[in-house]
């Protein structure tokens, strides 16, 4: 009987245990935060800013902007990355790079298109890869979970 209880917490340990691990893994993500291995933003250029202001992807993403003008000829100059890409009104262009540098990017009009030019600047931030950190996040789940149960029947 006690050998049956025994068998049965184990048994037990392990389904919370690969609960666990498939909650790392399937737990839903906000939206900006799901992984995507080809992210598409549209950004509209008007004088003088750029909408939407911040881009934001994962490290490792291949990034499409399509960039747009609503009013005159505007660019967009990525720093860190030296891409940019030039609209006219009614003539979008894109633009394309894998986002392999972490952190924050400033995004410039590469156009002079007025005396606010200087301002027009927008941001790309280049966020953690979550799913990478979650195959981590699942691994150190798995390892402490054998521990506990290695642990556990040791002290049966
Ligand atoms: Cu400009």
């Amino acid at each position: 009987m006690r050998f049956f209880r025994a068998q049965l917490k184990r048994q037990a340990g392990i389904a919370a245990l690969v609960a666990l691990v498939a909650l790392t893994i399937f737990a839903p993500l906000p939206a900006w935060g799901a992984h995507q291995v080809e992210r598409q933003v549209t950004v509209t250029a008007r004088s003088f800013a750029f909408e939407p202001g911040t881009v934001r992807v994962n490290r490792g993403d291949t990034v499409v902007i399509r960039l747009e003008s609503a009013d005159v000829v505007h660019g967009l100059f990525v720093d860190g990355y030296e891409v940019s890409a030039l609209a006219e009104p009614g003539r979008p262009s894109e633009l394309r790079f894998v986002a392999d540098r972490p952190g924050a990017f400033r995004m410039r009009c590469s156009i002079s298109c007025g005396n606010m030019h200087p301002f027009m600047i927008g941001k790309l931030v280049v966020g953690p890869n979550l799913l990478w950190l979650r195959a981590i996040a699942a691994t150190l789940v798995t390892v402490a979970g054998a521990l506990v149960l290695f642990w556990n029947r040791k002290s049966v």
